[in-house]
């Protein structure tokens, strides 16, 4: 064999990962560089797959998040281990929280110097334990020869299960090993199917329910069709949390769309003698009470079995892929004649949507009305990406949303910063859609350097900052508890002179009109634009 052709056929084990990880379909990664993944990116170049360099590996995680929310596939990001790990922990937390796919490939320290504590550079003592508490799993590879069970086990807790973020860590003495053999996909295992007893018995107590409620969270993705004729067929209002929002259309006549902050659906779901819940946990971080009233026969489906019996139990607890069950209940519902009728349940929906918009306050009146402006500007498909900001909290119930995977607000782990980068994310992995990143004057500052990477991809991505001079959420807690401000108000930037020095456009403005086409322009502009929206401006109020 001559020099060229051995050069070719042996790969070190940083290319074969990236070769073996292009043939998982795997076309983009969110990273940054460093002396000890060299021979990774070696293998990103080699194996064609793009590469989005992050300014911070806070940024890669969280790109990797929106992209695997934009596309279904998992959001890859490759890192250094150490500093570029701990970094990442916050981005890898949240799709933890949230179940969204994601592998995190990092470089680590020499494999012998491992819980030395010698001083290696980036050393961290057990580096793999340090991520084990917010991934499906986290493993130290010792030998190439583990990289390719690894990466199908990545694949079939992604296909095959609830999905959460993988770390695989690759020593820096690892990657550069050559690799003589191929390495190739496994097959995922298939998803539970559901049982038909319990399906039987679920459509039975669908059926005899006065007031039956269903409840759909981001697990019930994919549902849409199957939700819609349960829904139709039993007359059931349908809810939904900001992950499920749009699954069923907004303008349905059943759809209470994200409503369940506010009293009324909340009162309607306690009231309801028959809950059916999809794919959701119901977390606190959706509705803000540390538990929400639900006296009804709850009726759980989730591919997770310990949600199935955790907090609010089920009287019907069925563990099957979401798809799969919501089919089969359809079709059990098919042949019986339930007691309730969908003109009882539109009439029930009507009455709570209009109890809800009167309990609004003046303040949810004015983000009620930059929403509508916004939904005016945004095509149905926009996804919106929208940081823990009160305008979001808002926008929950206000933006309507017609389509699922549209609307992304992460309140479980909610960690202030995370909407520009998931839009960066979401925008790359779904580049025919218009994307957009809601942000207060508080959490962009988290982030803001990512408009960097969002410039340097030259994407047509509007970043809106809601800027009310202080961290609101927090300093109205402060007021009501008689608590002086403290950290509250810090002195923000110049917002459109910072995103012009980071090659971004800048607008503030004026009218709702105008903010209406800064939305248009930006979504087709050749660059990333952070439009300013002053809380305290007139125009807002008029
Ligand atoms: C990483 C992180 N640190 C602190 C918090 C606590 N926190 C929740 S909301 C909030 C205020 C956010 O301010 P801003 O982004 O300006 O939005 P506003 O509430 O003013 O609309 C803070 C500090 C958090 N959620 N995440």
């Amino acid at each position: 064999m001559g020099r060229e052709e051995e050069r070719v056929q042996a790969m070190t084990c940083g290319e074969a990962v990236m070769k073996l990880l292009a043939a998982y379909d795997v076309d983009t990664v969110f990273g940054m560089a460093g002396t000890m993944t060299l021979d990774l990116y070696r293998g990103i170049g080699r194996a064609g797959i793009r590469h989005v360099q992050c300014r911070n590996e806070q940024g890669a995680s969280l790109m990797a998040d929106g992209y695997a929310r934009a596309t279904g596939k998992p959001g890859v990001c490759t890192l250094i281990g150490g500093p570029g790990v701990t970094n990442a922990a916050t981005g890898i937390a949240q799709a933890y929280c949230d179940s969204q796919p994601m592998l995190v490939l990092s470089g680590a320290s020499p494999a012998v110097t491992q819980g030395k504590g010698w001083g290696a550079i980036h050393e961290l003592n057990d580096q793999a334990a340090v991520t084990a508490g917010f991934t499906a799993f986290s493993t130290m590879i010792r030998y190439p020869e583990e990289v390719p069970e690894s990466v199908a086990r990545a694949y079939a807790v992604f296909r095959g299960s609830r999905p959460r973020p993988v770390h695989l860590s690759l020593p820096r003495d690892v990657l550069p090993l050559r690799v003589e053999s191929e390495w190739t996909v496994r097959r995922a295992p298939s998803r539970p199917m559901p049982d038909p007893a319990a399906i039987e018995e679920a459509a039975e107590r669908l059926a005899r329910a006065r007031s039956p409620l269903i409840f759909a969270g981001g697990g019930a993705v994919g549902t849409g069709r199957d939700l819609r004729e349960i829904a139709e067929r039993v007359g059931a209002p349908v809810l939904a949390t900001n992950a499920g929002k749009g699954i069923l259309p907004y303008s349905h006549s059943l759809s209470l769309g994200c409503s369940i902050l506010q009293a009324a659906s909340q009162q309607a779901l306690a009231e309801a003698d028959v809950v059916l819940l999809v794919g959701s946990e119901v977390a606190p971080g959706d509705h803000f009470l540390p538990r929400l009233e639900i006296s009804g026969d709850l009726i759980r489906i989730d591919i997770d079995p310990a949600e199935l019996i955790s907090v609010y139990g089920a009287a019907v607890p069925i563990q099957a892929d979401a798809v799969a069950a919501m089919r089969a209940l359809a079709s059990a519902l098919a042949s019986r004649q339930p007691v309730s009728q969908r003109s009882q349940g539109e009439a029930r929906v009507r009455e709570i949507l209009a109890r809800n918009a009167e309990k609004l306050t003046a303040l949810e009146q004015l983000h009620a009305r930059v929403w509508r402006t916004l939904r005016s500007a945004l095509p149905a498909d926009a996804i919106v990406m929208g940081d823990a900001t009160q305008l979001v909290y808002t926008g929950s119930f206000a933006m309507p949303a017609e389509v699922e995977r549209c609307w992304y607000y992460s309140g479980n782990y909610c960690a202030l910063g995370f909407a520009l980068p998931m839009a960066i994310g979401a925008k790359i992995g779904a580049p025919g859609r218009p994307v957009v990143a809601v942000a207060g004057d508080g959490g962009v500052m988290f982030t803001i350097n990512e408009l960097a990477t969002a410039a340097e991809e030259r994407l047509a991505l509007p970043v809106i900052v809601w800027n009310n001079d202080s961290l609101k959420a927090i300093a109205d807690g402060m007021d009501e508890r008689g608590i002086p401000r403290i950290g509250v108000e810090p002195q923000s930037p110049d917002f459109i002179a910072l995103a012009q020095s980071l090659r971004c456009h800048g607008v503030r403005p004026t009218s709702h009109e105008q903010l209406a086409q800064s939305v248009r322009d930006a979504l087709v502009a050749d660059q990333p634009t952070l439009i300013e929206l002053r809380e305290s401006s007139a125009w807002l109020a008029a």
